[in-house]
């Protein structure tokens, strides 16, 4: 008999130690600004958030009027992405435009 088919069973692994841990999500959210142009906005949440283009606009009206809006909700490197993503483009047209991480 070979020595593996003689491990102790501590040696063994449980469904306990293989469970697997979800990971953490995190709420992307978009801040309004006085500046951004909402077109930019609703273009943004179609191109990175692959909203269509009236759940785009229903988000953008709602931050508009709100002050803050729910993109979506992400484990931490897609949301991380996604935040860098616009944050990227508003900066690169020149808009104020500001997206955040919070933990969901
Ligand atoms: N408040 C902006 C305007 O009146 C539009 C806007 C909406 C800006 C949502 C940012 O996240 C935002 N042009």
């Amino acid at each position: 008999m070979s020595s593996e088919a003689q491990t102790p069973d501590s040696d063994l692994l449980t469904d306990s130690d293989q469970q697997v841990q979800e990971p953490h999500l995190y709420k992307v959210i978009l801040l309004n600004d006085d500046f951004t142009p909402m077109d930019f906005v609703v273009k943004l949440l179609v191109d990175v958030f692959r909203k269509s283009t009236a759940e785009a606009t229903r988000i953008m009206l709602n931050v508009h009027q709100q002050g803050r809006g729910l993109c979506g909700i992400f484990p931490f490197d897609i949301a991380e992405t996604k935040v860098a993503l616009v944050n990227q483009h508003a900066r690169g047209s020149g808009y104020p435009l500001k997206c955040t991480l919070e933990r969901a």
